[in-house]
């Protein structure tokens, strides 16, 4: 069985479950919570010398770490990944468009936000994050206002990769009230199988 070494908390980590529960694709969760350092353990570093979750084991032995590369190899063959080789590459251009451009403005805003104390000097960096965030934000009203899914016409692995931080940004400060489009594509998700907000911290 597929084993996930993940932490509830973590919108990468999310993007696995939700995909898992999508698929009806029996698997394992090993909550792995970094703020107590369990990825940083020489066991875990021995499976992930990155020292990240989501890490999927998809046999003993054998893991595979970063959570958009996760949610291409469990949806090969699936529904979830384009066949067509242009909406394909359409899907990992938003899902690298997520981890370049969105994830490491909202994904950290929410982090300093909601997990460092109130005197962190990492705060001082969330005006220019979020700044940076409402960009990423932008980018996909403007896709939005006119395809109701980011590629192949239909649900794929790359509104999964850009559900799980969208839909917490207000956990990092963000209003989403001047994003219609995107509200609007958040409820498409939310009634997708297997879709699921992710759980307060
Ligand atoms: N690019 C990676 C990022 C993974 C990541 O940053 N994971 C965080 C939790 S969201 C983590 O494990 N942090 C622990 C640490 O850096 O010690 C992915 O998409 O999987």
């Amino acid at each position: 069985m597929l084993t996930v070494h993940g932490m509830s908390a973590s919108g990468n980590c999310h993007k696995v479950r939700m995909l898992l529960e999508y698929l009806r694709q029996p698997y394992r969760w090993i909550e792995t919570d970094t703020m107590k350092g369990m990825t940083r353990t020489p066991e875990f570093l021995a499976r992930n010398p990155n020292g990240k979750v989501p890490l999927l084991e998809i046999e003993p032995g054998r893991y595979l770490a970063e959570s958009n590369a996760i949610l291409c190899y469990l949806a090969d063959g699936t529904d979830m990944l384009p066949e067509d080789r242009y909406q394909r590459a359409l899907a990992l251009q938003w899902m690298f468009f997520e981890q370049y451009s969105h994830e490491p403005y909202i994904a950290v805003a929410r982090y300093i936000a909601l997990f460092l104390p109130e005197d962190d000097a990492r705060r001082a960096d969330l005006p220019r994050l979020r700044d940076r965030g409402q960009q990423a934000l932008k980018v996909m009203e403007g896709h939005l206002e006119g395809a109701d899914w980011f590629a192949g016409g239909r649900y794929s692995v790359a509104d999964i990769a850009l559900f799980a931080y969208t839909h917490a940004a207000a956990g990092g400060g963000f209003d989403l009230a001047g994003y219609p489009a995107l509200r609007r594509w958040l409820d498409r998700v939310r009634a997708e199988p297997g879709a699921s907000d992710m759980p307060s911290p």
